[in-house]
């Protein structure tokens, strides 16, 4: 297994419905570790960068509205293959296809009310990492030791 990264985002809606504390406890209940963790009152740009592709998608203008209209939880997980434990933890990308005990299978019903983005890959996942965090606003967990790495 491979120690990844992994962006989440808790969307309007789960901060809006108050699931904050839920839904970030389903990711530590699973052994994600926070490496990082904000508030973030999202600008349409940042919104854009974010859902780049899907821009010439029908639901961009919706998508963009919505991840746009209240504050979001950006957060940061490390762990083994976190990439996959985050995304199977989250739950087909349509709430009503998405298996009980996943966390959109457990809070949801529409596809545009979704709860939660998890990245989808390495790749991607370093990249909106690097669009939505500083460096200096990530802490590293040292597995060996058991603890968080904090640079002062
Ligand atoms: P995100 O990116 O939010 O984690 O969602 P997924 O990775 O599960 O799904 P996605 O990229 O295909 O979709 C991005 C975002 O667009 C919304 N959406 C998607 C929508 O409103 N209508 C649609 O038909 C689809 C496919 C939901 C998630």
């Amino acid at each position: 297994m491979e120690l990844q990264r992994t962006l989440i985002l808790i969307k309007p809606d789960g901060v809006e419905r108050q699931l904050i504390g839920s839904i970030i406890g389903r990711f530590e209940q699973r052994g994600l570790k926070v490496v990082g963790l904000k508030l973030v009152a999202v600008s349409d740009e940042l919104a854009r960068k974010h859902y780049a592709v899907h821009a010439d998608k029908p639901f961009f203008g919706p998508l963009i509205a919505y991840i746009t209209s209240s504050p979001v939880v950006a957060i940061v997980l490390e762990g083994p293959d976190a990439i996959l434990a985050a995304r199977n933890t989250i739950g087909a990308t349509k709430p009503i296809e998405a298996a009980m005990g996943t966390i959109r299978g457990d809070y949801g019903m529409m596809v545009g009310r979704n709860l939660v983005h998890g990245s989808d890959s390495v790749e991607n996942g370093k990249a909106e990492i690097e669009l939505w965090f500083n460096e200096s606003e990530l802490v590293s967990y040292d597995r060996a030791i058991d603890g968080w790495i904090l640079e002062k």
